[in-house]
């Protein structure tokens, strides 16, 4: 089995990349020694933010390294949270209470105006030969007015309806999630990637 640094902090990702690869002998920032390193995310593009972090974890381990850069982009917000989804409402605030900081800056708006997307940038380098590839997934849906969890997911996952389903993210199973998600749209493209990297 081939190894692969997936270079998150976030746990709800860690787990998604674990269930999305299962080929693969998945290590976590901590198994390899790097779990006090952060790379900071200077940039204002998913793009940036995820090339920035495989590349920082990439050269810190050694190892081809999957990094994510990923976020809620709201329409009438004009987009945020987006690439400042992990940060909004301000350093201290957790999952929930960045839930909670989101429904109140929505508060009012009718249904037909909640529409958002999540976006996920996932970015594959190899240290060895300072070479990357980039795939992007989004997934299209709206912002609840209230939380509707039955413990799936992670994040914004209670919020957040995607199209065509009458349950959210998190509500409905992992595996449907994977299915439609953009994390799930990205990691469908990894064999491609590594393909152009000339795995
Ligand atoms: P790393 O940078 O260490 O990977 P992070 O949580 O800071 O961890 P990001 O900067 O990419 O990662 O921020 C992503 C934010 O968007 C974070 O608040 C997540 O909770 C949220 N998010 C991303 N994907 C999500 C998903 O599938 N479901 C719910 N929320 C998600």
């Amino acid at each position: 089995m081939h190894e692969l640094l997936v270079a998150t902090h976030n746990r709800g990702k860690l787990r998604e990349y674990r269930d999305l690869l299962p080929d693969w002998h998945i290590l976590s920032l901590r198994d390899v020694g790097l779990g006090g390193f952060e790379v900071v995310e200077t940039a204002s593009t998913f793009h940036e933010n995820a090339l920035l972090k495989a590349r920082g974890y990439g050269r810190a381990s050694g190892l081809l390294t999957l990094a994510d850069d990923s976020g809620l982009v709201v329409d009438v917000l004009d987009g945020a949270p987006g690439v400042y989804s992990a940060r909004y409402g301000g350093a201290g605030l957790d999952d929930g209470g960045r839930r909670r900081y989101l429904l109140e800056q929505l508060r009012g708006v009718p249904l037909e105006q909640r529409r958002a997307r999540f976006v996920c940038v996932t970015v594959l380098y190899d240290p060895a030969r300072d070479v990357w590839a980039q795939a992007e997934g989004v997934c299209e849906g709206l912002v609840l007015p209230e939380e509707r969890d039955e413990g799936q997911g992670f994040g914004y996952d209670p919020l957040f309806q995607p199209d065509g389903y009458a349950l959210s993210f998190g509500q409905l199973p992992a595996e449907v999630k994977h299915a439609i998600s953009h994390r799930g749209r990205a990691a469908a493209q990894i064999p491609a990637l590594l393909k152009q990297l000339g795995f």
